[in-house]
Formats: structure tokens, C-alpha cells, sequence
């Protein structure tokens, strides 16, 4: 386990979490929640927001005690998170995970009671739309009360500059590189398993940004050991790592290539995959077809270059008899 958050906020500059700057999540010990402010200088809507929270492995914030309001609005206490001043004077601030349901009341997205409520003076008044969630809104300035808002572009007004997300437990920054691959990893999957005494006891799957990083927020606290594994990239585990109750935590990684068939081990049943295909490339039919092998054409192109070539035999020989670790 390497800590290495100057590396992790340069890479932030570069991914597609992309204009989206990334703070360190903070611990709010009464009710053991993290929080973290996202800006977005040219501005976001809610739709967007959620995505992006929910990528990061958080949701929303849903601060539903005083305590966590007073927190929440903290972490974005800038003018710089507010829209523009609107034709009203007004500006919108970060969004939040509330909502006005079909039944007629509010609620927050992680089904939290909606009992406490922070509303500025007026609102919330329905404006510029049936469907309404919930922003901070303080009239011309900053502060910790709320209004409700469409949550998309409505005239006269620009978009806020942030929102802020909640996690229901730390999440932890990982870093992988994917060996002798030429695109970006950006969109790759990676599987997490999170292993007790020998055991799986729970898995999450993650996508890769474009600079090889990835959020996981565990899924259960405790001391794991933890898989990464992504398709053609042997494994590589780490620990024994305590999760959830700790500070952000950056895991790098350098994934080995070269298991076409996905088992963990690069063997002759690889070599055999890449030999049924190769000099195939993405302009036929069955690319992403599985054949007979009960591989696709795809899963060969170790470099990732469209076709199956000596450059992918290449990798494989360097790497034959590994298996994960
Ligand atoms: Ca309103
Ligand atoms: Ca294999
Ligand atoms: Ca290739």
C-alpha cells in the first residue's frame, strides 16, 4: 500500500471526472459520513452531479441532521461553487441529494428521514419547474440554507459551480497502470474483490478513468485483503488493508498483460486464443464475437491497437507462466 496523494491530484487534472476538481473526502464523526465539495468551473446540472457522485462510489449529499448541513456547506463555502448572479440577483449554489418526489414531499437519495430542513426565506417556491431538488441557496452570497431548482438550465440563470458528494464509508484512491497497452485505460473495468480468511466477501467493479485512476468505496468495513483484476491483466493483491474508517488511502498498481483468457494465468490457452485470431482486426464482423474458443477476437489485441499482431504474441511470450499475485 503506497500513499501518494501529490501523484493522485495530478492525475486529477488530466481525467474525465474532467473539469471536476477533486477534493479529499472529510470524516463527519457524529453520524460517520464523509463529504467532499466538488467544483465545476464552467458549471453543472443536477443529472450530471448525480452521475459523477455516483462514479466516485458516493451519492449526493444528503446532510439531514443540522450538524451534517453545517458541515456540507462548509466544505463549499465560496462564492466561486455559485452560478453567476441570475436576472433575479440570486445565485444557485452546489447541489444536493434531495428531492420532491411524485408524492408530494422531500426526500433525500439515500432514503435518510427528511425531518431536518434548512430552507432560505421563500423557499422552497417551485420555480421553473414541475420537478425540483435541492441546492444550496442563499440569495446573492454563500452560506447553509437551501432553495429548490429544476436541476436543469432554466432561463436567466447559469448553472452552479459544484455539488457535494456523500460516502457512506472512506473511499479509498487507486492508481492502476495496465502494462504494454497502447489507448488509455480510460472506460476499462476493474474488479474488486475484497477477501477475508481465503474468502470473497465482497466484490465491486470499478471503471477506469483516462490516467488509470478509480475510486472504490468498500463495501463493508474491516481488514481485507483486495483483488484488482481487469480482463486481460493478471491480478494483483494487496494487503492485509483496513478499509472504511481511516483516511484516503491511494493504492498503485501495475497490472501485468497478457491473459487473453481471463483465468488468471498466462498459459498455452492463451497463446492458443490469440493464434485462432490472429491477423484479425476491428473492422471484422466478429470482433466482439465469442467463437469457438469461447474468446472474442477482441480479447487478443493484448495491446489494444485494433489488430491481432507479433506485437501481441510479443506480450504474451514476455509474460508466459505468469499468474496473478
Ligand atoms: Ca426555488
Ligand atoms: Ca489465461
Ligand atoms: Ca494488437
Amino acid at each position: 500500500m503506497q500513499f501518494n496523494i501529490a501523484k493522485l491530484a495530478v492525475a486529477a487534472g488530466a481525467m474525465a471526472l474532467a473539469a471536476a476538481s477533486m477534493a479529499t473526502p472529510t470524516h463527519y464523526l457524529p453520524t460517520d459520513k464523509w463529504f467532499e465539495g466538488i467544483k465545476v468551473p464552467q458549471g453543472i446540472y443536477w443529472d450530471a452531479a448525480k452521475a459523477l457522485a455516483v462514479r466516485k462510489g458516493g451519492y449526493l449529499a444528503c446532510p439531514a441532521t443540522a450538524g451534517e448541513n453545517t458541515f456540507c456547506a462548509n466544505l463549499i463555502s465560496d462564492i466561486s461553487f455559485y452560478s453567476d448572479v441570475s436576472i433575479h440577483g440570486d445565485r444557485i449554489g452546489p447541489w444536493l441529494g434531495g428531492y420532491h418526489g411524485p408524492d408530494g414531499v422531500w426526500h433525500w437519495m439515500n432514503n435518510a428521514p427528511f425531518t431536518y430542513a434548512k430552507w432560505w426565506p421563500g423557499q422552497p417556491d417551485g420555480y421553473g419547474g414541475a420537478t425540483q431538488v435541492i441546492m444550496y441557496y442563499n440569495g446573492a452570497g454563500f452560506g447553509e440554507n437551501w432553495g429548490d431548482h429544476p436541476g436543469t438550465a432554466i432561463n436567466g440563470f447559469g448553472p452552479p459551480r459544484g455539488f457535494v458528494i456523500e460516502y457512506d464509508r472512506a473511499p479509498a484512491s487507486a492508481y492502476v497502470e495496465l502494462q504494454n497497452y497502447l489507448p488509455t485505460p480510460e472506460g476499462v473495468e476493474i474488479v474488486v474483490d475484497f477477501i477475508d480468511n481465503g474468502n470473497v466477501v465482497a466484490t465491486s467493479t470499478a471503471t477506469l478513468e483516462a490516467d488509470g485512476s478509480f475510486i472504490i468505496t468498500p463495501p463493508t468495513n474491516g481488514t481485507f485483503m483486495v483483488r484488482f483484476k481487469a480482463s486481460h491483466w493478471l491480478s494483483k493483491t494487496i494487503g492485509p488493508v483496513t478499509v472504511g474508517t481511516s483516511v484516503l488511502e491511494n493504492v498503485n498498481l501495475s497490472l501485468i498483460n497478457g491473459d487473453v483468457d481471463g483465468d488468471d494465468s498466462v498459459t498455452i490457452f492463451d497463446y492458443l486464443v490469440l493464434s485462432d485470431y490472429f491477423d484479425k482486426s476491428d473492422s471484422d464482423a466478429d470482433w466482439n464475437t465469442v467463437g469457438a474458443n469461447g474468446m472474442r477476437p477482441v480479447d487478443a489485441d493484448l495491446d489494444g491497437d485494433g489488430t491481432i499482431t507479433v506485437f501481441d504474441y510479443l506480450i504474451l511470450s514476455t509474460n508466459f507462466d505468469k499468474s496473478g499475485s
